[in-house]
Formats: structure tokens, sequence, C-alpha cells
């Protein structure tokens, strides 16, 4: 895999404000996390694409990739190494066509239903979610909990990523559901400090991961 999805950071404006987005990212990075994705749905297109030159300077030289939200003109403009869709975003489809074969393409799935329509071809992961309730996300999807998780996974053509209120203490829980990593906002962001947190979530998913 050109990715690792193990430990995703995706970042929040207000729920990263102790720290503000860089240093954030900065800390997250040297706590090891595996892939960052910039997600603000307020701020404008000319804002989202200097933060994303910004974190892109910061992730290059770690190799760790820059995926944008929603947004196909920020990814396009800024040379992140990929884009995030919903549901009702750009498509997979239009996004693989603008941004060509090297970009990773991810899309939000809350349903068998979803899977099955995704377009897997052009899909590099999904993220499935939202695992819990998550005060982080407006109006999420129904949680799914962890057999609605694995039944995802399974049924999956695509490696997934895990989302929605989780915690270090769930490790053990999302490797058991047969996926490839976990995305977090608040587990990193909202912890005091940032590279603890991020350390301690991938310290231990690399522990577990080798127990099974
Ligand atoms: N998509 C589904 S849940 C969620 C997103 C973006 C928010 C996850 O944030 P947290 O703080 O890790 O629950
Ligand atoms: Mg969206």
């Amino acid at each position: 895999m050109r990715f690792d999805l193990s430990v995703y950071l995706v970042t929040d404006a207000v729920l990263c404000q102790s720290y503000g987005l860089e240093r954030t990212v900065e800390e997250a990075v040297a706590g090891g996390v595996t892939m960052v994705q910039l997600r603000d749905k307020y701020a404008s297109e000319k804002t989202m694409v200097e933060q994303a030159k910004r974190l892109s300077a910061i992730l290059k030289p770690k190799g760790v990739p820059l995926i944008i939200n929603d947004r196909l003109n920020v990814a396009l403009a800024s040379g992140a190494e990929g884009l995030h869709v919903g549901q009702s975003d750009t498509t997979v489809r239009e996004a693989r066509d603008a941004l060509g074969p090297d970009a990773i393409i991810g899309l939000s799935v809350n349903t068998l239903e979803q899977l099955h329509a995704a377009p897997s071809e052009a899909l590099d992961y999904v993220g499935l979610g939202p695992v819990f309730a998550t005060a982080s996300k407006q109006d999420h999807a129904a949680p799914l909990g962890f057999d609605g998780l694995a039944a995802l996974v399974e049924a999956s053509a695509v490696p997934s990523v895990a989302i929605g209120g989780l915690k270090a203490q769930h490790i053990d829980a999302v490797q058991r559901s047969g996926a490839h990593g976990m995305a977090v906002i608040s587990a990193i962001c909202g912890h005091p400090s940032p590279q603890s947190a991020a350390r301690e979530l991938t310290t231990r998913w690399r522990q577990r991961e080798a127990m099974h």
C-alpha cells in the first residue's frame, strides 16, 4: 500500500484551536500519525489552500499524506496527496478524473447500500462511521457500533478506516473489526498534549497489531 491508514488525524478548526492547526499537526506527526486530513466546513477556498500548503510543508518531508476533505479545487490547487468525499460531495469518479491515478481518494460510508454503490475501482479507501455518536460532526448518520463496523469492513472491496468517537481504549475492537485504521479528531485535537495522544494511539496500534 502506498498509504497507511492506521492512525489518521482529521483536523477541525475549532476542536484543534488550543494549539492551532499547524502546531497540532506537527505534534501529531511527531507522535506518529500516518495520515492527515484537512477538514473545515466553513473556511473559504483561499484560506483552505493556504492552510493546505502550510500543512504540506510539514507533512511532505515526513512522508505523511495530506488529504483534503470535500474540496476538489483545494486538492488541485494545493498539491495535496488526495481527496476525501462524502456521499453528497464531488463524486469519486469526478475526483479520480480530476486528480489522476496517483491521488489517494477516500469516501465516507455509513451503510451497505452506500458501500455497494461505491465505485471501488476508482477508490483507495472508505471511511466507515460513525462507530459512536460524536459531537465532532454535526448531523452525523446513525452510529454503527463495532458489529455494524465489522459488517461494512467485511463487505468492502477497498481498505477501510473506522471513525467516530474513537479513543485509545477502542483500538482492540477496531482491529477485531478488520479495519485497517482508525481516524480521530478529538482524541488528538482535544487532548492537552496532541503529541502524547498521537504517540499513545500509534504505539498501541502497532503493539496490538503485532499480537494478532
Ligand atoms: N465523520 C464521521 S464521525 C466524524 C467524522 C468527520 C467525527 C470524528 O471525530 P471524533 O472527535 O474522533 O469523534
Ligand atoms: Mg463531505
